[in-house]
């Protein structure tokens, strides 16, 4: 008889290695005796998805037998980066795997390079569903995410002549071997149509004819927690022509138009729009949205029927959180289901639904909440339409008994917003159907509760909570940044804070230790080698390692003020000319580095990156200045680049106006690096501060309760004769593009500077000045830097799924141990 260990995979370097050479020759098909980089990248992810599948299915099993509440995570977006380290990983045989490979003649670090990105997100929301999916499968909870298989992730970033392009990201173009296609796991969606209404048993029913219908595949991403066996799913779903796809033309002939609108149906699952809020009210969006809830939905109450013969314990069985608005049509379908295919009744899913819903929203501007127009609404989704007219009106009516007849109040709070266009306020309907609402930072929830949602906070005060944002350490220091991963462990003389990551504190017991410090620079130099490595190659410049590596990566946006730092380097530039030999020698090398895409459509966002490259050209060429200032972009950032661009960097910037970042997630990064900060005080820095102090920050800036006062001064603002200086040196043409760059001047002079460039310009050159004060005494800058790890533990993704896990899905861990 077989034991359960005797039929998991081996991992001994024998072992692998022929496993290996038989995905090799069976599954790449190359002859075991030549094959390139590549092919040996695809035979070794093959090796580490049999392992994966092996855990995944014990890991289905188990949960299947003990039939726990289980979270399921629903968002549009997860930006998984690469999975060949993090797998290896994860799973503790990244060592033996190695040792196999250069038995081959083969070097693990470069077979991972071979790896293509999955960028199926835009930014942070997206990178904090891959993180957060991480700490799930580490922590033992029942979870699976739901999301879309697009062909085409997020666009890549091409820099022409200094201006961005975007190219298509067909990703799948080489392959993936970390999905399994479930041919068998499919759903019908159904699209347009109308209601009618059919009576069954004396009782009357809405039923929906539906227009179209689209085949939904699923195809499953197993995640593999970290020091577990457990490896949670990730489910994504790609659409395919129905067989009852358009039988109508089939039957009257039109064979040729029938198969060409079936090839239609596959471009719901076609692409990952862009982080533009103009794209709000695209009918493929709408549709994009409810084929992946629908089909989630389905899956879920197919899972739980399963086991369970009637719905009473349907909210202690599961719990679906929505991340953000995107997924929110998920309230409606499960009403639908609940009433007119489970025939249900309406108190009865009402309470359902009133008991399962989490939402947790990214946002801090009320022109960004997500709207539906009504109309649209109504011809692809009628039957979700009326399903939130009625909610909508009978939360009015509830509404109307408790705070009375104030008729600007019920209008803000309505789901349905009057005007020339009516539409559906999705941020609304998800308040009100959710048990609670989560801002992602302390800061967030503030403005959430005083500004956005106001009015519901004043009427469900309980409803309200926040759980600050965090990143997954696995990711972010053992698999991005090997070198510190092991000195840490050295230090605290375990890797258990891999997976308790409170125990980082443990290094601030040495933080004068000098040999600790010589060892932190050591690693960090390795780091900074490895990124002047990559910017050399990518652009052909020498950058000195003496340099402070000074970082802003993100998305582009105004409130992000990439252009404050673009106008500080501008200064710094100006300075330096204007300096005399001796001065010269006291100034602080820099190497400024900007990496970031702006959305297809965002004029002004793409106008910085095109200012940043001017800016660079200019000081770049210059002989006079040498190493003491430098500006590279980085091009097409996603997750793998800034695995390489995090380690190496010195200093980090975060410069959102206060008040507009509704946490950052990539300060949190950094700072498990060891990197330091320059920030305003906004989203989750406010919290950072309180971990590491704000003597080991250099901060700037207006605070969030100073903002609105310096706009309303207007004309009457003093703002420093620096900053009208490098606006001026643009406007004049200092840089080229003369006329191109005036329009980007217009809006950050006088009134129209909105973001609060000019108010916080003096205030920004202050901190810049203190970073290079504490630059040059090397040992108060390792000990910040020391200081800013060992007090990154807060912001941790696992931190914040257990308080998710506890406070809002009350779900238990169900570890699998077999
Ligand atoms: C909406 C409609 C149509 C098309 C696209 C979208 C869309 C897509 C993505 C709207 C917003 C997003 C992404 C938002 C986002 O990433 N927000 C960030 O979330 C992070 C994680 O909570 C926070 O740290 C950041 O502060 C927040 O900006």
């Amino acid at each position: 008889m077989f034991g359960l260990m005797d039929v998991f995979l081996k991992n001994d370097p024998i072992t692998l290695q022929k496993d290996i050479l038989d995905h090799v020759e069976f599954t790449v098909a190359k002859s075991r005796f030549n094959f390139d980089d590549f092919e040996a990248y695809q035979a070794l992810a093959h090796c580490v998805r049999d392992r994966l599948i092996e855990r995944w299915h014990d890991t289905q099993i188990h949960f299947s037998k003990k039939d726990p509440k289980r979270l399921y995570f629903l968002s549009l977006e997860f930006l998984m980066g690469r999975s060949l380290s993090n797998s290896v990983i994860n799973l503790g045989i990244r060592d033996q795997f190695a040792d196999a490979l250069s038995q081959l003649g083969f070097e693990f670090e470069v077979l991972a390079e071979q790896e293509g990105d999955a960028c199926l997100g835009n930014g942070g929301l997206a990178r904090l569903s891959a993180c957060q999916m991480d700490s799930l499968a580490t922590l033992d909870y029942p979870a699976i995410g739901y999301g879309l298989r697009y062909q085409y992730g997020l666009f890549r970033q091409v820099i022409l002549d200094g201006f961005q392009h975007e190219q298509p990201d067909y990703w799948l173009n080489f392959g993936n071997p970390w999905e399994i296609e479930r041919v068998h796991i499919t759903y019908t969606v159904k699209f347009y149509g109308t209601v009618t209404d059919e009576v069954l048993n004396g009782e009357k029913y809405k039923v929906w004819v539906p227009g179209e219908m689209v085949e939904a595949v699923a195809y499953d991403n197993p995640i593999p927690g970290y020091g577990t066996r457990n490896t949670i799913d990730l489910r994504l779903w790609a659409a395919k022509p129905s067989d009852q796809h358009d039988m109508e033309a089939y039957n009257t002939g039109d064979y040729v138009d029938a198969v060409v609108n079936r090839q239609r149906a596959e471009s719901i699952s076609s692409l990952l729009y862009p982080d533009d809020r103009s794209y709000q009210g695209k009918e493929l969006r709408l549709k994009q949205q409810y084929f992946f809830v629908s089909a989630s939905v389905q899956d879920i109450i197919r899972r739980f029927k399963d086991k369970h013969k009637n719905f009473d314990e349907f909210p202690e069985k599961v719990a679906l959180q929505l991340n953000d608005t995107h997924p929110s049509l998920a309230i409606a379908e499960v009403m639908r289901v609940l009433l007119d295919e489970e025939h249900l009744g309406r108190k009865r899913a009402w309470d359902i639904v009133c008991k399962i819903f989490s939402f947790t929203t990214h946002t801090v501007s009320t022109d960004a909440l997500e709207k539906i127009p009504v109309d649209l609404m109504g011809s692809l989704l009628p039957r979700h339409l009326q399903i939130i007219y009625d909610i909508n009106f009978n939360f009015m009516e509830e509404l109307k008994k408790m705070i009375g007849l104030d008729y600007d109040r019920l209008a803000r709070m309505s789901i349905v917003e009057e005007g020339a266009v009516k539409n559906i306020r999705m941020a609304n309907m998800s308040i009100i159907c959710s048990h609670t609402v989560n801002g992602v930072s302390r800061l967030h929830s503030e403005l959430l509760k005083t500004k956005l949602f106001k009015d519901f906070y004043e009427l469900w005060p309980h409803k309200f909570h926040y759980k600050t944002n965090g990143v997954t350490q696995r990711r972010w220091i053992v698999v991005s940044n090997p070198s510190l991963c092991a000195l840490i462990s050295k230090w605290l003389g375990t890797e258990a804070w891999i997976r308790d990551i409170d125990l980082l504190i443990g290094l601030r017991a040495h933080v004068t230790n000098a040999k600790l410090h010589q060892e932190w620079k050591m690693v960090k130099k390795v780091n900074k080698v490895r990124l002047a490595e990559y910017i050399e190659t990518m652009s052909g410049l020498k950058v000195s390692l003496d340099a402070m590596f000074d970082v802003q990566t993100k998305r582009m946006h105004e409130y992000k003020r990439q252009l404050l730092n673009i106008l500080g380097i501008i200064h710094r530039y100006d300075c330096i000319k204007n300096m005399n030999k001796n001065d010269r020698k006291k100034v602080v090398p820099r190497v400024c580095i900007i990496g970031g895409k702006a959305a297809p459509g965002y004029e002004m966002a793409k106008k910085i990156i095109k200012l940043c490259h001017v800016v660079g050209e200019k000081i770049n060429k210059d002989n006079d200045i040498g190493d003491l200032l430098k500006l590279v972009f980085i091009p097409d950032y996603n997750v793998s680049v800034a695995e390489l661009v995090i380690p190496g960097a010195d200093l980090s910037q975060h410069l959102s106006t206060a008040g507009h970042e509704a946490s950052g997630t990539s300060s949190m990064k950094y700072l498990m690096n060891g990197c330091l900060l320059l920030a305003t005080e906004d989203g989750s820095t406010i919290e950072m501060i309180e971990e590491i102090g704000k003597e080991n920050m250099f901060l700037f800036g207006a605070k969030v309760d100073e903002t609105a006062a310096l706009r309303e001064k207007g004309p009457a603002l003093k703002v420093p004769l620096q900053f009208l200086r490098v606006v001026r040196m643009i406007r004049d043409g200092h840089f080229g593009l003369k006329d191109y760059f005036q329009s980007l001047c217009d809006k950050i002079e006088g009134e129209n500077d909105y973001f609060l460039l000019g108010a916080d310009f003096a205030s920004y050159l202050e901190a810049q000045a203190a970073a290079d004060k504490a630059f040059v005494d090397e040992e108060r800058w390792t000990k910040m830097s020391i200081l800013s790890a060992a007090g990154s533990g807060r912001f941790s993704s696992d931190r914040t799924i257990q308080e998710y896990a506890e406070k809002t899905w009350r779900i238990q861990p169900c570890r699998c141990n077999s």
